[in-house]
């Protein structure tokens, strides 16, 4: 490719020696896509050691989104992380953020690279990026996300790079990576539709900052997603037959418009029906995660193409993308996440944005990371870019969680990510809520009446009709009782029967 990089080799636990306790840590990874997999055990295994000696040492950290267990759950485990940034998934690491042991600060993902580029976190001390290929002018080839790692690269005093020779150099052909200037000298992004290209097939790192480069062979840890069941797959049937009328109103143009789809169980499911629909247009995708139902879709011809931050792929679908480059490099573009997500572009677009919630209110607003207001689950994620911005926002989730314990159609949310502002349509398995054009009191209604389940509707109704007048009817000492009753007794009302 190019003469021969001499960058210093070394191993995990060399390059875990250079980080020092305190230290703001930059990983690569957009979910276990593209993470740093080797130096973050090495980390871990250093802190134990220090730890046993009564010495302190705990990083900050900071990622493009979600990571691998070799990041989130390696270093939560042992005590390592005092801050983290911008989103997780980690059961580990969440038990530490829910209980005070480590600061978290829940971001929309889209706003990460620049973050990092106007120096809001302070400086990055150290980012450790896995790559397949690093020139000796400092061209890095990334390997199965973009994520921030771009900016990270160009902001971080010193670099270490994980070179995983698992990946194959292909992959870069998907890469189309473009870092936007500060403002006020910010041009618009030239980008019309998902599939266009505007960038390098690399990020670019200055080779005197690389203090390492230690070498791997190693596949992105995988996600398990549950299979089908009946909620995801109602709530697919009410997804597709909405998008089905809008089509037949000519409100969604025939040659459809992009999709952006949600992570987790709920939004994989979706994905797959919908894309299986006969009557659904072929469709383009504009997304921030690429998941399995995706790639299988795709593998059928049954989507166009689809730009992504990241490919969250099963390793048998990896093999079978690198087996057949031509086909997927023709169909899928990887950016970084202020491309991929970017509020502007999604705005430019008309993206159909289909997010999860973990629950609705009867205005509409919807909480897609904290329980109860108080423990937090994941975070708000890319979903806010999308939801915000998008052509149709549409959240879903079942009505009820935990055996029923819990509705997730609620009086008022317990935590907002999206206000009822930015989202258009509700979905349970119950039905839809169509909010377009509704004023509070209607959208209250249809909500109920379409969306709650059975077991909680004549508790709504009674709160609204008991609730104060007003533009939107609220009662303030009663709006989380079904809260406060899950809080006390384990569920939101008593005597229902289990679902
Ligand atoms: O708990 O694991 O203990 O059983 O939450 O719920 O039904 O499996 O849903 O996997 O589709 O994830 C919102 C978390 C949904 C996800 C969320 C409990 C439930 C279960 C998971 P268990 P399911 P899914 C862009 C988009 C925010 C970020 C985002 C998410 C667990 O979609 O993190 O949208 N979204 N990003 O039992 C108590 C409730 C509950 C509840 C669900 N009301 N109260 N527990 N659960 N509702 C992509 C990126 O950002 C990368």
């Amino acid at each position: 490719m190019d003469e021969k990089e001499s960058f210093p080799r070394m191993t995990a636990e060399e390059a875990a020696e250079l980080i020092e306790d305190g230290a703001l840590v930059a990983f690569s990874g957009f979910t276990p896509a593209g993470a740093a997999k080797v130096v973050p055990l090495a980390l871990a295994k250093r802190a134990r050691a220090l730890h046993e000696e009564g010495k302190p040492f705990q990083i900050r950290v900071l990622t493009g989104a979600s990571t691998g267990p070799s990041i989130d759950d390696a270093l939560a485990e042992a005590d390592a992380i005092s801050w983290r940034a911008p989103y997780q998934s980690s059961r580990p690491l969440r038990e530490r953020i829910n209980d005070g042991r480590v600061s978290f600060v829940d971001m929309h993902l889209s706003l990460v690279p620049q973050s990092v580029m106007y120096g809001f976190f302070g400086k990055i001390d150290v980012a450790v990026v896995e790559a397949h290929h690093i020139s000796s002018d400092g061209r890095v080839y990334l390997t199965s996300s973009i994520g921030a790692s771009p900016s990270f690269l160009r902001a971080a005093e010193k670099v270490i790079i994980e070179l995983n020779q698992y990946v194959p150099p292909e992959i870069s052909e998907m890469a189309d990576i473009v870092i936007p200037k500060t403002p006020p000298h910010r041009p618009a992004l030239d980008l019309d539709f998902p599939l266009q290209r505007i960038g390098k097939t690399y990020a670019r790192v200055d080779p005197e900052k690389i203090i390492g480069v230690v070498e791997t062979c190693k596949p992105d840890e995988e996600i398990r997603y549950s299979s089908p069941n009946y909620y995801s797959g109602t709530i697919a049937r009410h997804v597709v037959n909405f998008l089905l009328e809008e089509i037949a109103a000519k409100r969604i143009p025939k040659e459809m418009l992009p999709l952006q789809v949600g992570v987790g169980n709920v939004a994989n499911a979706v994905l797959a029906s919908l894309g299986e629909h006969p009557d659904i247009p072929k469709f383009t995708m504009y997304t921030e995660v690429f998941q399995s139902s995706g790639f299988e879709l795709m593998k059928r011809e049954l989507i166009q193409g689809a730009s992504t931050c990241a490919l969250t792929l099963t390793p048998p679908q990896m093999l079978d993308l690198v087996g057949e480059i031509k086909f997927y490099a023709s169909r899928l573009v990887l950016r970084p996440q202020e491309i991929s997500n970017n509020p502007a572009l999604v705005r430019q677009m008309g993206v159909i944005a289909l997010n999860t919630a973990v629950e609705m209110d009867l205005e509409g607003d919807v909480n897609s990371s904290h329980v109860l207001g108080q423990r937090l689950l994941n975070g708000i994620g890319g979903s806010g870019d999308f939801a915000r911005n998008a052509y149709l926002s549409i959240f879903m989730c079942p009505s009820t969680a935990k055996d029923g314990a819990i509705s997730t159609i609620v009086p008022l949310c317990s935590h907002i990510d999206h206000t009822e502002h930015s989202v258009n349509v509700v979905v349970t398995e119950q039905g839809i809520a169509d909010l377009r054009g509704l004023s509070p009191d209607k959208r209250a209604k249809l909500i109920i009446d379409n969306c709650a389940h059975p077991h909680y509707r004549d508790y709504l109704h009674e709160y609204i009709e008991k609730a104060g007048p007003g533009h939107i009817r609220h009662n303030l000492a009663t709006c989380f009782e079904l809260h406060q009753n899950l809080l006390r007794d384990g569920v939101m009302l008593p005597d229902l029967p289990a679902i």
